[in-house]
Order: structure tokens, then C-alpha cells, then sequence
């Protein structure tokens, strides 16, 4: 397995919000999008309540014939530092009913000085990816959800040419040959609501650390080289890694790339390794280990760039890197 490189530096709190710092029902908390709105920090993270590690293991070890009950919520909290985090009172974000089952895996971006949240949704009839609006974080007002089977969006900060402009992945199930070869895709909008003109940003194929699925990370961040995204990347791996979830063979770890500024669905450098790979206990170990999953990016004016990851399925976690290492990291393509 190749290691995270040196320049990139995990925060000395990670985890830094699990499931103990939550004044709720919270068992995994994971997978959030981070933003800086109004001067503060702000975290929508998903919540994954409901049954614990025992509960997991019992059933799956055949000690219990229980099935664990899982309940998914977004919970919204706010720092001043982006290190230290208090979450709101209760979840702010659930979406239920007799056709949708859950929403989860938030990111959240700032344009034009309003705040969206791109998030994905489970249905009876496939996977679906959601884009809200909200002023308050208590409000959302729903304003796409695509069809399926497509998650993982991600919207840049700024428009180009009055169009809003976003990442996704759709899941080409037939259309790749089967298994899970899925790619990066680019849209954009004129109003967040509809979307077109999609183009394929990048192939799982051209990714040298993935063997299966990729998948946009958090909002790329604006650079005067390019647009600096992550994505996640999946290898499938002969043993099996320790997780309280069976058979799980998937290592995630977080890949980097530059889109070109002019023409944000091409990639105009990559690193050829990954920039994050699963080290940590709290990466390794966990609802399913081995997994490094960012979804927000923050570019400090000091040049700090703040990466935050969900790790393990299980807690969130934040690395720092100077943006000058991170452009250096992507080789031109
Ligand atoms: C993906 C999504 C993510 C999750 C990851 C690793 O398919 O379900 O929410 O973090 O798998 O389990």
C-alpha cells in the first residue's frame, strides 16, 4: 500500500466529531461537507444512529439474529477555528417517506454568498443526488434531485459564463461492463435545478491506485493554476479489511487533481498516488476500515489548505496541507 505523503498533516485532534460529541442519538458520524459561511465554520455531517459495534458483530457472527437498525440524519456544526466543532441540538436535515429511505453524505458550498448542500439519497427505485438551499441551516429548500442512479455531486464555488457548474457520479452499471467502473462526469445549470451539457471528466481506468469506482471528493477549490479538487478512489483488495461490516474487500483513499480553469470538465494535472491513504486506527478500524472519504476543502488565505475526511465510515477527520505542496502533488496530464 503506498503512504500519504509527508507534507500532508493530520490534525492532532483527529477524530476531530464523533459520535460522542453529539448531544443526539449517534452511533457513526461521518462523511461531512464543511464551509465557511458568515464567518464561521460550518459542518453538515451524516449520523448513522441506531446500533453500535456489538450489535454489528453479533448479527454478522451469528449471535444474535437481530438485524441492527440503522437511522441516517445530516447534522449541522459550527467552529471558529475549523478545528473544534459544536453540534446543533438536534439533526437538521432528514428526508423520509414512503419512496425516499435516507439522505446522507453532505456538501455544502458557498456561491454568491448563499449556502447549498449537495447530498445523496437512497429511494426504492436507486440513488439519487439532491441539491438544497439554505439560509439558516434549518430551512432547506430542495431544489433538484436527479434521476438515478447518480450521487456524490459537487458544486464549484463560482459560476462560469452565469452557469452554475458541478462533479457527479453516475453509476454505468450496464454501460461499463458490469462491476463497478464509474467515472467522473461534469454538469452545469442555469439554476441549480436543471442540469445538462454533462461531459466525462475522468475514467476510473486513468486512475493508477483505483481498480474499481471513483467517485468527486469535496467542491473544488479555486487556485490561479486551476481548479484543486480531491476525489475518492476505490482498489478492491483480496484480504479482508477489519471492519464490524463483513466481507468488506473496498480501501478507499483520496486522490488529487487540477481542472482547468477555462474548461473545468478537463483535467489538466493529477497526482499520480494517492494523497491520503487509510494509516491511522481511526482509518483502519471501524463500521468499514480502510476508508478516507474528504468532503470539504478550504483554502486559507495563509495558504493552508483544510481537508476533511470521513474515516472508516465511522468519525471525521481533518489533514492540512500548504497549497504550494498539493499543486506541486499534481503531475500535468
Ligand atoms: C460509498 C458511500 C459512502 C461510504 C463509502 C465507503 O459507496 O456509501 O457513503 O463512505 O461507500 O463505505
Amino acid at each position: 500500500m503506498k503512504k500519504t505523503p509527508l507534507f500532508l498533516k493530520r490534525c492532532a485532534e483527529n477524530p476531530i466529531l464523533s459520535a460522542k460529541d453529539i448531544p443526539y442519538e449517534a452511533t457513526l458520524i461521518f462523511n461531512a461537507g464543511v464551509a465557511k459561511y458568515q464567518g464561521k465554520y460550518v459542518m453538515a455531517f451524516r449520523n448513522d444512529s441506531g446500533s453500535g459495534e456489538r450489535k454489528w458483530r453479533d448479527f454478522y457472527e451469528g449471535r444474535s439474529s437481530d438485524a441492527p437498525r440503522l437511522k441516517t440524519s445530516i447534522g449541522i456544526a459550527m467552529s471558529d477555528d475549523g478545528i473544534r466543532w459544536t453540534p446543533g441540538p438536534k439533526p437538521a436535515f432528514v428526508l423520509e417517506d414512503e419512496e425516499i429511505l435516507r439522505a446522507y453524505d453532505p456538501r455544502l458550498s458557498v456561491i454568491d454568498g448563499r449556502l447549498a448542500m449537495c447530498f445523496a439519497v437512497d429511494t426504492r427505485h436507486g440513488l439519487r443526488g439532491g441539491i438544497a438551499r439554505t439560509e439558516d441551516l434549518e430551512k432547506f429548500e430542495i431544489l433538484s434531485l436527479s434521476t438515478p442512479d447518480n450521487r456524490n455531486m459537487v458544486l464549484f464555488p463560482e459560476r462560469k459564463d452565469g452557469k452554475y457548474l458541478r462533479l457527479e457520479r453516475p453509476f454505468p452499471v450496464y454501460g461499463r461492463g458490469g462491476g463497478e467502473q464509474f467515472d467522473i462526469w461534469f454538469s452545469d445549470s442555469p439554476d441549480l435545478r436543471y442540469w445538462g451539457n454533462s461531459q466525462l471528466v475522468l475514467g476510473a481506468e486513468h486512475v493508477p491506485f483505483a481498480n474499481a469506482k471513483i467517485g468527486p471528493a469535496a467542491p473544488p477549490v479555486k487556485t490561479p493554476h486551476g481548479w484543486l479538487t480531491t476525489f475518492h478512489a476505490v482498489q478492491i483488495v483480496e484480504e479482508e479489511i477489519d471492519a464490524w461490516h463483513p466481507d468488506w474487500h473496498k480501501r478507499y483513499t483520496a486522490g488529487l487533481m487540477l481542472l482547468d480553469l477555462e474548461n473545468p470538465s478537463r483535467v489538466i494535472a493529477m497526482g499520480r498516488v494517492p494523497l491520503i491513504v487509510p494509516e491511522m486506527p481511526y482509518e483502519r478500524h471501524g463500521f468499514r476500515g480502510d476508508v478516507i472519504f474528504p468532503g470539504g476543502m478550504i483554502l486559507e488565505d495563509s495558504g493552508e489548505v483544510k481537508i476533511y475526511y470521513g474515516a472508516a465510515d465511522t468519525v471525521e477527520c481533518l489533514a492540512t496541507a500548504d497549497v504550494a505542496d498539493l499543486l506541486a502533488f499534481c503531475e500535468p496530464v
